[in-house]
């Protein structure tokens, strides 16, 4: 009753336009509980880029299409004419929303204003918006979240809250080109980005995830401008891209998938289908459905959510080449959702054939690389109490134990050549192998005290190996004493912020000289690798380059059995 009279007397002290703050804030695990369990959300970039996707004066711009104003260094007055040829009328928010539910996807997150600066919503704040500067005169976003309302679909909204190239003050990466642009971005923030924010977050019902991008000049102070807004959403998850030092709910990789997951985070990765967010008349570089499937396991298999992308035309159409695709995955996730949804990460530090997700005694186990000789083999002591391929329950499959692993008798075909998955239930808590370079003490060029060779080997996230200070480069070596085949690595420099490494080898030792395996520029979350198996006792990274002391928090190598 108490509570009652409480919520009438806060909506009459509110009024009916911030009907948000009356709902219940919940606990953060309660808030994130639905987002923990999804694990597969739709990206959508679409804004008035789409316009001149990709070609500005007959001249292809380099880049990703929704930064065609900053790459092309189209003047303010020029970009802004994208608008009034802007008339999406194909758009169908329900279709839109029918075609990610249809693909298994849980949340959708669609760019209420990007880089550009331009509201795919009616603003007050601004005429540059779908409603005042175009001859569509729709708000797509009042139109998807009430598609999102009607099929039960999360909605998340994409916020470029620092950069914006066509409101004086917004900030630009790579610097301003227009002397339009220049202003104050105190101002911007108050005059623009504050107003918007706090009209996404009253106008649209109920919206789940607040997705800030690119925190380019955004300090403590300009980031508390932001904050108190999100009350008007008590629920509302945000990414760790407002900026100001505020980490947010979720750490966001971009483009990859870290190696190890982010152990103690939630985290999300975003990519896209082909080489661009928004879209790009002539990107037709585009990922395999079989590929994005077996991104959205291996994300699972690590605890994240894969957050995949569509760029829709300027007619308001997502393009054929994503429709197919999503509809690809939708089918496998069809019948192979139970191992997804809800799932924990894998007990396995690696496994040669594939991924695993878990459910309690649970384990699902993706096959990636069917064994051709009829025998999976998991390194695993458990008992199994049943073990059957999700997709024919009915068949349950043999298993048996060989040198402390599980053999699991399988048929001769796979049953889904993306990935088949292999159910099995077992006894206790998984017993499973460690990385075979776990516990090692390892060796280094140098190391500070306190950040010794082995603390990069313990499998321990909050402790590291460290060079001296004086040092730019340097070496950490796993030295087995003895002959072992490895055929993956993973290694972990630190957090997303933590590229410190600019140029790197990971070699073995073959008689006096190293050998390079792989080689890269850039670590930060992780890298891994797979490679055809090497016969070696010592195997190392070998840092070339880097911006500060290089330091490694995790490597781990694989064996092949
Ligand atoms: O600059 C943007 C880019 O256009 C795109 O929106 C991606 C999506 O994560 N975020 C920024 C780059 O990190």
């Amino acid at each position: 009753m108490k509570k009652t009279l409480l919520l009438i007397f806060g909506i009459l002290l509110l009024g009916s336009s911030q009907l948000a703050f009356s709902q219940q804030a919940l606990s953060d695990s309660a808030r994130m509980a639905w987002w923990k369990e999804a694990r597969f959300g739709l990206f959508i970039h679409w804004g008035i880029y789409s316009v001149p996707a990709g070609t500005y004066n007959d001249q292809k711009v380099a880049g990703i299409g929704e930064w065609i104003m900053n790459k092309g260094k189209i003047p303010m007055v020029e970009y802004q004419k994208y608008a009034a040829q802007f008339n999406p009328v194909k758009y169908n928010a329900e279709e839109w929303v029918k075609m990610a539910k249809d693909a298994g996807m849980k949340y959708i997150v669609i760019t209420s204003k990007h880089h550009d600066g331009f509201a795919m919503f009616k603003s007050d704040a601004s005429n540059f918006n779908i409603v005042d500067a175009t001859p569509f005169k729709r708000d797509a976003i009042k139109e998807l979240a009430a598609a999102c309302k009607k099929y039960n679909m999360k909605l998340g909204l994409y916020y470029s809250q620092a950069q914006d190239w066509n409101h004086p003050g917004g900030a630009a990466n790579g610097g301003q080109w227009d002397p339009l642009q220049k202003g104050n971005m105190d101002d911007y923030l108050d005059k623009i980005a504050v107003p918007q924010i706090k009209e996404i977050l009253t106008k649209y019902g109920t919206i789940s995830v607040l997705w800030f991008d690119t925190p380019t000049d955004m300090t403590k102070e300009r980031a508390e401008k932001i904050l108190p807004l999100l009350k008007l959403q008590p629920n509302i998850i945000i990414n760790n891209r407002l900026g100001g030092g505020y980490s947010g709910d979720l750490e966001t990789p971009e483009q990859f998938i870290p190696p190890t997951g982010i152990p103690g985070k939630n985290w999300e990765s975003c990519m896209t289908m082909n080489d661009t967010w928004g879209f790009k008349s002539y990107d037709n570089n585009w990922k395999s459905a079989s590929t994005l499937v077996r991104n959205l396991i291996d994300i699972a298999s690590k605890g994240g959510n894969y957050l995949l992308n569509v760029g829709p035309t300027s007619e308001g159409l997502i393009p054929d080449s994503s429709v197919v695709r999503l509809k690809g995955i939708g089918k496998w996730l069809h019948a192979n959702g139970e191992a997804i949804y809800g799932s924990s990460p894998s007990p396995f530090p690696f496994l040669k054939w594939g991924r695993c997700t878990r459910k309690g005694q649970t384990l699902y186990l993706h096959v990636f690389d069917w064994p051709t000789n009829g025998k999976l083999e998991v390194p695993l002591e458990n008992a199994v109490t049943k073990a059957y391929m999700l997709e024919n329950p009915k068949q349950l499959l043999k298993t048996s134990s060989e040198n402390g692993h599980l053999i699991i008798n399988v048929p001769a075909k796979a049953s889904n050549e993306i990935a088949t998955v292999i159910v099995i239930q077992i006894k206790g808590e998984p017993k499973v192998e460690p990385a075979i370079s776990k516990g090692l003490k390892g060796d280094a060029s140098s190391f500070a005290p306190g950040f010794e060779s082995e603390k990069a080997f313990d499998g321990i996230p909050t402790t590291r190996w460290k060079a001296v200070e004086t040092e730019k480069s340097g070496w950490l070596v796993a030295d087995f004493g003895k002959s072992v085949k490895i055929c993956a690595a993973s290694i972990v420099e630190g957090g997303s912020t933590e590229k410190n490494i600019t140029k790197f080898q990971f070699e073995y030792k073959d008689g006096n000289d190293w050998k390079v395996i792989f080689a890269g520029k850039s670590i930060g979350l992780g890298v891994m690798k797979t490679f055809p198996t090497i016969e070696a006792s010592q195997f190392r990274i070998n840092i070339l380059e880097a911006k500060a002391t290089p330091f490694i928090t995790d490597m781990q190598l694989y064996q092949d059995r």
